[in-house]
């Protein structure tokens, strides 16, 4: 098929710039509250051609089925500082009015083979073209820092294995995996512990105060 890809991914290209927008203005909105902000930074891409190519013929999906059948033409990545503020994120976003949650995969709870954890929201997002309104399909991922860092390692390695990694790298990467997760857990532990101690210590205050 002669496509002109230009034309076609331009609403998708929309679509993460307008994203990118309003959900970093949200974070600005947390800061001046000076409220703890469950977004650390938002990031977002169009797929590249090469990559729509490759993943068309691997997973079979035909060319004129792309905007239905891909999911991810517009992606955007939320990174939280702790593994609570991803269902917060979650719960901020499924009750926009500008998104439609259409499909979630919480690779949170049942992380992938590779150790790949994730939240994934599928939505549809309404872009203004000149003459006309397209709904299209945007990823929304959403992960911790160290959910981030594992991926984003993980995923340039792929590269220079092509998705086939040697069985010892594989269970390295896996237990690579758990180790970011039993990091998250243990500075939310660490916080829940200094957010107790800052209690007491104001409970402290008021009740001296008043003697
Ligand atoms: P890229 O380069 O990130 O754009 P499905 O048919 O639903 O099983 P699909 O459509 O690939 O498969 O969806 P899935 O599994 O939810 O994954 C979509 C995206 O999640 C991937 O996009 C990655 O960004 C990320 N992802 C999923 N699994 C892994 C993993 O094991 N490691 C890493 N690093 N990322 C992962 P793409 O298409 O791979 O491409």
């Amino acid at each position: 098929m002669d496509r002109n890809w230009e034309n076609f991914l331009l609403p998708y290209k929309q679509t993460v710039d307008e994203l990118k927008v309003k959900l970093r203005g949200l974070r600005s909105m947390y800061h001046l509250r000076k409220e703890h902000g469950p977004i650390e930074f938002v990031t977002g891409r169009v797929k590249p051609v090469n990559s729509i190519l490759v993943k068309s013929q691997t997973r079979k999906i035909p060319l004129n089925k792309l905007e239905t059948d891909m999911e991810d033409l517009a992606g955007i990545r939320i990174m939280c500082p702790f593994v609570e503020d991803i269902l917060e994120v979650v719960e901020i976003l499924k009750n926009r009015k500008d998104l439609k949650v259409v499909f979630e995969k919480d690779y949170i709870s049942n992380e992938k083979e590779s150790g790949y954890r994730s939240y994934h929201l599928i939505c549809e997002y309404p872009v203004q073209l000149i003459d006309e309104e397209k709904v299209v399909l945007v990823e929304i991922q959403i992960r911790t820092l160290a959910m981030n860092f594992w991926a984003s390692i993980e995923h340039s390695l792929n590269y220079k294995y092509q998705g086939e990694f040697p069985s010892h790298i594989k269970t390295r990467l896996q237990k690579a995996a758990e180790s970011a997760f039993q990091l998250d857990e243990e500075m939310s532990t660490i916080r829940d512990e200094i957010k107790e101690v800052r209690k007491n210590y104001r409970y402290y205050k008021e009740d001296y105060g008043n003697r």
